[in-house]
């Protein structure tokens, strides 16, 4: 399966609209291009007006996902604790992280399904067919050997229609039907007991948080059927070994942590854990941490203060809270963010609550934007930086945090035009704001020879080596050596650390959330589900919409809506729909399908930087957070429609 953004690298590499040279806006608001030279002096000069006037914390650098694996994360966390701030932001609160901290809570890391070799597979919110083809490939081997599939998703996604069972859930509702099935398993003696006896702490106290949530009482609340759900419990918990597959449809719920948790403690429950054909603990390798975080003074706290837990529960992820970010400056709590590097993201269109953050980027004192073309955030900034793309560059794919083996994503060709790679413009600027001896390094291959010392790897043995180089032969159930690591070394269906941090122990303990969509108190007036998605694979979020050959005239810019719906509405295929929410309004084509649920609409995403009236994010919600990871509401929230044209 090749994807078409491959198949159209050479459109998207020599686009015409690539940015070619730097550009400083003069006094009228104009883009001038300058040197590099001058660029840069231009911006170590503002770090350090900033530092010496309102300390360095004031100034803030907010990662998007385009470098998201590169150690262009590490570099800059480097960079920024070196400098004195602890603001590195990444965008893991709607994406990933979350649901990183959530297995590392349950049992001390994030796993990874093993698909190949499992009998029983499911998949929870991922649509990998469109998201990551490689990964889809897996599951339809894995199906055709004659593994079992069942698929959780309110819409019927290419995998949907090849499961066994598929669970059309109500858009974020995933804990309690995850809760459904702990209950089941744990009712019908499904689980698997000498694991739990063992091997985890606080089954007891899930026996209780279960107990309300019995199939039949939960089954009209997620618009289930309770012999389905029973079904599901009963072949997942029964068919050995099994794996689940979580992805980001159960990202940016408000819901997400304890929905994520008690999907993990569902493979804990079944014993499929760090076993083959189950969810696999990682090995990552031992690589040297380069971050500089013991720089940073405690009383000097970043903005994302209120998550200490997520801050804090690993020594390279870094924060992520990015919501604070909008906060900060806007309400300037904690303290006022004056001084703002935007580098790989479009967050004037990405982040939730889009009317805020223009509010926001437009109240900066200064903003830096890297990237390779011009976004809407960019067009926003006093300065622009022209990024080198992925095929232009050498850096270290530091997925290794996670797992073995590293490697290295070697350039194709020369930097195009005057571009910069990340890594060097992070390196230049640290050293014109007085970092030298923290960043002595020419070229990347020194850094990343220097990052991968402890581990006797270099980046000759991973050139000669592009698959990637372990470290350590694939060990299962490392947990009968060493215990997991959590701190009793054993999967904690009750964490003390989150309890001692005021969150409930054990998910839903204390019950379950009274509004797990945003603007649900409203359903009056906005009676439909909206939900973000469909991800289209000619795209990754906002790019490559202007690329010719990818958008063919907008196709695929639509809002899906169930015949039924539609028919109420008197819409056909075509009509233009205002959609809206309290937050603002946005216009798409309407499309009549019937792979969402009646009462739910499936909005296009990623064509807000394109097109403003198609931008999602006018709709979204940010004042409503996750408590443990601060995501607001971007996947899920409650709209109304309205016909504004018809087709023809
Ligand atoms: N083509 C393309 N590929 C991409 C990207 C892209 O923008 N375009 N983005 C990349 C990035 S950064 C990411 S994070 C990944 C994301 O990739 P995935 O993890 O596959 O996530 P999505 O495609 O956003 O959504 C997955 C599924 O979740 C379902 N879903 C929606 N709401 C819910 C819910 O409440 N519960 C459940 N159980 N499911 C729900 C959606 O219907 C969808 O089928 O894709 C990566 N790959
Ligand atoms: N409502 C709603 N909101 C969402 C989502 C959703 O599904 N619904 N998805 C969320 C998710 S999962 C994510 S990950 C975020 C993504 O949010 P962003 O990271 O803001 O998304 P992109 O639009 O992919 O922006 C990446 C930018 O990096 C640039 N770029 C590409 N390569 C490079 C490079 O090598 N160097 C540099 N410096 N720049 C480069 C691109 O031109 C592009 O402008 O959005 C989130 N927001
Ligand atoms: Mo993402």
């Amino acid at each position: 399966m090749i994807c078409p953004k491959l198949k159209a690298a050479k459109d998207i590499v020599y686009s015409p609209r690539r940015l070619s040279r730097p550009l400083l806006k003069d006094q009228n608001g104009i883009f001038m291009e300058v040197s590099w030279d001058k660029a840069l002096d231009k911006i170590a000069e503002r770090f350090l007006f900033f530092k010496n006037n309102y300390g360095a914390e004031s100034v803030c650098w907010l990662r998007g996902m385009a470098a998201d694996w590169g150690a262009p994360w590490d570099y800059v966390n480097r960079l920024m604790n070196a400098f004195g701030s602890p603001n590195t932001i990444g965008n893991g609160s709607v994406c990933h992280v979350g649901r990183e901290l959530a297995h590392t809570v349950t049992y001390g890391a994030m796993t990874m399904p093993l698909i190949s070799s499992s009998r029983c597979i499911i998949i929870w919110g991922k649509n990998d067919m469109d998201t990551n083809p490689g990964a889809a490939e897996n599951i339809l081997q894995a199906r055709e050997n004659g593994a079992f599939l069942i698929v959780v998703d309110p819409v019927k996604t290419f995998l949907a229609e090849k499961a066994d069972i598929w669970l059309q859930i109500k858009p974020a509702h995933d804990g309690l039907l995850a809760m459904a099935m702990i209950h089941e398993i744990i009712a019908k003696n499904y689980y698997d007991a000498s694991f739990v006896d063992k091997w985890t702490t606080g089954f007891e106290l899930l026996r209780q948080a279960a107990e309300p949530f019995s199939a039949e009482k939960v089954a009209g609340r997620i618009g289930l059927d309770p012999e389905m759900i029973r079904k599901a419990a009963h072949l997942y918990a029964k068919t050995a070994p099994a794996c689940i597959v979580d992805g980001n449809g159960l990202d940016m719920q408000l819901d997400t942590f304890d929905a994520t948790r008690s999907v993990c403690i569902l493979r804990a429950l079944t014993g499929n854990l760090d076993i083959k054909g189950g969810d696999f603990i990682p090995q990552p390798v031992r690589v040297r941490n380069i971050q500089l975080k013991d720089r940073i003074s405690e009383e000097i706290q970043p903005i994302t203060r209120g998550y200490t837990l997520f801050n804090n529960f690993h020594e390279t992820w870094g924060k992520h809270v990015q919501s604070c970010l909008i906060d900060s400056i806007l309400d300037e709590k904690p303290y006022p963010i004056k001084m703002l590097v935007s580098q790989a993201g479009n967050p004037a269109v990405t982040m939730m609550d889009s009317n805020r953050v223009e509010q926001a980027l437009e109240k900066l004192d200064y903003l830096v934007v890297i990237d390779m073309f011009m976004t809407r955030t960019a067009r926003m900034a006093d300065v622009v930086l022209p990024a080198s793309g992925c095929f232009e560059k050498k850096q270290l794919n530091r997925a290794f945090i996670r797992n073995s083996p590293v490697r290295i994503q070697d350039s194709v060709i020369e930097p195009v035009m005057e571009s910069r790679p990340d890594w060097m413009i992070i390196f230049e600027l640290g050293r014109r704001i007085g970092l030298e001896a923290e960043f002595p390094w020419q070229t990347v291959e020194e850094a990343i020879n220097y990052q991968l010392e402890p581990a006797g790897i270099t980046f000759e043995m991973l050139r000669e080596h592009p698959e990637g180089i372990r470290t350590d032969e694939i060990q299962f159930e490392k947990y009968k050596r060493n215990g997991f690591n959590t701190p009793s070394g054993k999967v904690e269906f009750h964490s003390g650390r989150l309890s001692s941090n005021g969150l409930s122990g054990t998910p839903y303990l204390n019950g379950y959330l009274t509004h797990p969509i945003s603007f649900d108190d409203r359903k009056d007036q906005y009676p439909f589900v909206g939900i973000s998605g469909a991800r289209d694979n000619r795209f990754t979020h906002t790019q490559f919409h202007q690329v010719k050959t990818l958008a063919r005239k907008n196709a695929g810019c639509i809002v899906d809506i169930h015949k039924s719906d539609a028919d109420a509405y008197g819409i056909v295929a075509g009509d233009m729909i205002m959609i809206e929410t309290p937050r603002g309004r946005i216009k798409m084509k309407g499309e009549l399908n019937e792979s969402v649920q009646p009462g739910v609409i499936r909005i296009a995403w990623g064509w807000g930087d394109i097109d403003p009236d198609c931008s999602l994010n006018r709709l979204t919600d940010d004042e409503l957070r996750n408590p443990v990871i601060g995501t607001p509401s971007g996947r899920t929230f409650m709209c109304r429609i309205r016909k504004v044209s018809d087709s023809s």
